[in-house]
């Protein structure tokens, strides 16, 4: 082999070694730095290629000159590339540091109004209520006429109404402004006897402070059937009271006035040495009964709505209605299940 073939051949074997060495170098450390002055560097291998040339005939310079040149702009754009790949993305392809510490993935909880409606419904599905859910978008007739509110009963102003313009044939829609709608609903679709409980969205045009918001929850009650008395109600509550709150939850019921309910009552519980009321009952309307086709002297039955944010209020020592709403993860995260 004369000494120009054999400085051909050298120059393939170069970059083959280069190239397959350089591919096997994954972080920009030391060894892409070595690498670089092994075959580029002032006394690298590219280099003592570069001092053959110099003992080979004039003619064949012209042959071998510009293939070292190749060589060397190759391995150069080979290198700056191959070390912004390594920087630019961790893709570090068939390259796996077991040691490294696993991502932490952060996962999300159920909204703290979420948990205590599912906790509520869970107390009274355990008694044989089943759960229904409503429309937040009702009809004047159904949050008022047929709860026994006409238009002119002054309970009306208790609940200043968001009214929408939305209207057909005549009938007035709103936010609806508490659960109880449902009631009419549900005995409209069902015979007695119902047990049910509805959870849902409520809106009231009204300003916000730490116990009222304007867009709240309530889980309505329902029972309905054959000979259903005032002690019903109260032991139905009592015992939800003590599901939630502990066994020896002690709680207070008062006389309260709501149209579609005779006798109404509020239930406040006892709460570090203070009552606080919770909830609103009483015995369903005769007016409410008959309202959706139902005979009062046949049936009889029990009503009631929870404000659930309320009850997660004292459970949790939550001193603001208004944190439930406002998105902040340092107080979402505390109620982790
Ligand atoms: C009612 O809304 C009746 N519909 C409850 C009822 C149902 C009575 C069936 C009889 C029979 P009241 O306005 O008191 O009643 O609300 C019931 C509960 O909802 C309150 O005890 C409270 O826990 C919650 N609540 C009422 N208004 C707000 C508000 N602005 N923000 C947060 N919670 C509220």
């Amino acid at each position: 082999m004369t000494n120009t073939e054999s400085i051909l051949s050298e120059i393939d074997e170069l970059k083959q070694i280069a190239l397959s060495d350089l591919d096997k170098l994954h972080a920009d450390d030391d060894q892409l730095e070595n690498w670089r002055i092994s075959y580029l560097g002032r006394n690298g291998k590219l280099s003592s290629l570069m001092k053959i040339l110099a003992t080979i005939p004039n003619d064949d310079k012209r042959l071998v000159g510009p293939k070292i040149n190749d060589l060397k702009d190759q391995l150069n754009k080979t290198f700056v590339d191959h070390k912004n790949n390594i920087n630019k993305i961790e893709d570090k392809s068939g390259y796996f540091d077991n040691s490294l510490p696993g991502l932490n993935l952060s996962s999300g909880n159920y909204h703290p109004t979420t948990l205590i409606i599912r906790e509520i419904c869970q107390a009274f599905g355990s008694m044989g209520f089943e759960i229904l859910e409503g429309k937040e978008i009702e009809t004047e007739k159904y949050n008022f006429d047929l709860l026994n509110i006409p238009s002119d009963h002054p309970a009306r102003d208790q609940w200043d109404t968001i009214w929408l313009n939305a209207s057909t044939e005549g009938e007035k829609h709103l936010l609806r402004t508490h659960t109880s709608p449902m009631q009419a609903r549900i005995m409209e679709n069902k015979n007695p006897p119902i047990r049910v409980v509805v959870p849902g969205k409520c809106y009231r045009y009204e300003a916000t402070d730490a116990t009222h918001e304007w867009e709240f929850h309530q889980i309505e009650g329902l029972a309905v059937d054959k000979d259903i008395s005032f002690s019903e109600l109260k032991g139905t509550l009592f015992e939800m009271a003590r599901k939630i709150f502990g066994s020896d939850q002690k709680v207070r019921f008062r006389c309260d006035f709501f149209p579609f309910v005779e006798p109404g009552v509020d239930m406040s519980i006892l709460w570090d040495g203070k009552w606080i009321e919770i909830l609103g009952a009483g015995m369903v309307h005769p007016k409410v009964l008959s309202g959706v086709g139902y005979d009062p002297s046949e049936v009889s039955g029990f009503a009631f709505g929870i404000g659930p944010e309320r009850v997660s209020m004292l459970k949790n020592k939550i001193k603001d209605i208004r944190n439930f709403h406002i998105n902040d993860l340092r107080f979402l995260s505390q109620f982790v299940r």
